[in-house]
């Protein structure tokens, strides 16, 4: 046991040498990461949870939104993706992937809208700067929903398939978690980010 531990640091100490001749730097001039990360899992039920969009609602800093616009696509009547969450302050275009005439509104408060993309290839750009819920619709089909997430900060996921979720680059601090889906509601979390460090959050959705 106890030469195990001696190799295990004569290996570090060698490896620390190494990278130092090779990337030609000293220890003290590698950065330190002063960010960490926050993953985790939605579930409801036995099932995971895809779409559902988990943020951080306080994080210091002012945010500037992508210059290029987001992507909402109609295809095959489908809005897609089914919920696309944004900084404040974005562009999103709608664009009509389909051979035939798509409308895209929302009657919410946050932003009211109506414009139509008539063929193939047509783009309506619209700007969002107010945070909040926006659903969205198409006057022609019914059936097409989709949803907009306004956010304050950058620091904001959308789970996937598998319900899983990562926010990177999270200034260390501690921050309450907080998640929306369409598939029901769950209670916010406490979640405190450390320097390089990873924080777990498991959210459990119910109707
Ligand atoms: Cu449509």
């Amino acid at each position: 046991m106890k030469s195990n531990i001696a190799r295990k640091t004569l290996g570090v100490g060698a490896m620390a040498v190494v990278m130092a001749l090779a990337g030609g730097a000293s220890p003290a001039s590698v950065p330190v990461k002063a960010n960490g990360e926050i993953i985790g899992i939605v579930e409801m039920g036995s099932t995971r949870v895809e779409d559902a969009v988990i943020s951080i609602s306080e994080a210091p800093g002012n945010y500037s939104p992508p210059s290029a616009g987001v992507m909402m696509d109609q295809k095959d009547k489908q809005f897609i993706p089914h919920v696309l969450a944004i900084l404040k302050g974005s562009k999103v275009k709608f664009n009509n992937s389909d051979p035939f005439f798509h409308n895209v509104f929302s009657s919410s408060r946050i932003k009211m809208f109506n414009v139509s993309q008539e063929k193939k290839g047509d783009v309506s750009e619209l700007t969002f700067d107010k945070t909040g819920l926006i659903p969205i619709r198409c006057h022609i089909h019914a059936n097409m929903k989709a949803y907009i997430v306004v956010l304050p900060n950058p620091y904001f996921a959308v789970s996937n398939a598998k319900g899983q979720f990562q926010i990177g680059d999270v200034p260390a601090g501690t921050y309450t978690l907080k998640i929306w889906s369409d598939k029901g509601s769950s209670t916010t979390q406490s979640v405190t980010v450390t320097a390089g460090g990873r924080a777990k959050a498991i959210f459990k959705v119910t109707q």
